[in-house]
């Protein structure tokens, strides 16, 4: 993906109290036994693999209807963010595997720690721009990328890793087709560019990318992609909790990571969402381990 990486380092991270619907905590081994390890052999990438313990049921703390299952998401983005910077630190090229959609919280404080004009490709079928203020939910997987921002509540922006805040104008939004109100103005407010479907309909999937590789990279020290599964169409990626219909094509979300891939710009990268109990038999995990490949190099021919 980026020649600047002698090693990917892969995160497990079996986390899903970020969402409403259990089974996401199970994305990680899903994909091994739907042969990621051996993808990533044969594409002669040189890995090494982790897997981060869940965190314990916080229990006797004081329950936040617009923050639910804060002290769970806090404890494992703080050890997926020392984990992250560490990787960074080595020169590794971070890959994590999810868990729900929350645990970028750590992900991005762990990279701003080390690349402080980071860039961000945020691939979904939601934007994760809520606040405690806006959150219809409370679910703190819809808040993520707020956070990554430096928006909402301080126990969150303030996790040990976050070294800067990522800047809006380094943000780009693909495949967006649910938002809420606050989004959307937090979006417009702050300049956010998002091609939502409708963009990738109209310009074509190659020119979202090319446009999306020069905004995230420009002014920046590397990209990370956040990959959420639910960007794709629920017709050939069942296994997430909260699928929209209308979303990327098989072929579609394969361009988006080989051009990836060919930029080079990326230092990081993250594959959430992924509910092995919702999904039809391997159909999303098969479907993702093809995905990780195209980013790490897969070619047709
Ligand atoms: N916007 C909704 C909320 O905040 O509750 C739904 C968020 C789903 C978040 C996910 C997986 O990308
Ligand atoms: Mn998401
Ligand atoms: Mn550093
Ligand atoms: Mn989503």
């Amino acid at each position: 993906t980026n020649h600047r990486f002698s090693q990917v380092s892969v995160f497990s991270v079996p986390f899903d109290r970020g969402a409403a619907r259990r089974g996401a905590a199970q994305g990680p081994e899903a994909l091994f036994r739907a042969g990621l390890a051996r993808k990533l052999q044969a594409l002669g990438v040189q890995y090494i693999a982790e897997r981060l313990a869940p965190p314990p049921h916080a229990k006797g703390t004081a329950r936040d209807a617009r923050l639910k299952n804060l002290h769970e998401v806090l404890a494992v983005n703080e050890a997926l963010a020392a984990r992250i910077h560490a990787a960074a630190e080595a020169g590794h090229f971070p890959l994590v595997l999810g868990g729900d959609h929350s645990i970028a919280i750590g992900t991005l404080a762990g990279l701003t720690r080390h690349y402080h004009q980071l860039g961000v490709i945020w691939m979904d079928a939601h934007s994760d721009l809520n606040t405690p203020d806006t959150t219809p939910s409370g679910n703190i997987h819809g808040m993520s990328l707020a956070v990554g921002l430096g928006k909402g509540d301080a126990r969150l922006t303030g996790i040990s890793g976050y070294g800067s805040f990522i800047s809006p104008e380094h943000v780009v939004l693909i495949g967006a087709r649910s938002l809420d109100q606050g989004e959307r103005e937090l979006i417009r407010r702050e300049g956010i560019t998002c091609y939502t479907m409708q963009d990738i309909d109209r310009l074509g999937m190659f020119r979202v990318m090319e446009e999306s590789i020069r905004i995230a990279s420009s002014g920046t020290d590397g990209v990370h992609l956040s990959f959420d599964i639910d960007s794709v169409d629920p017709s050939i990626a069942p296994g997430t909790g909260t699928p929209v219909p209308g979303g990327l094509s098989y072929r579609e979300a394969h361009l988006a990571l080989e051009t990836l891939h060919e930029a080079g710009i990326l230092v990081s990268a993250e594959f959430v969402e992924s509910n092995p109990l919702l999904d039809s038999g391997q159909r999303t995990s098969r479907l993702l381990v093809g995905l990780i490949s195209s980013l790490l190099g897969e070619r047709i021919l």
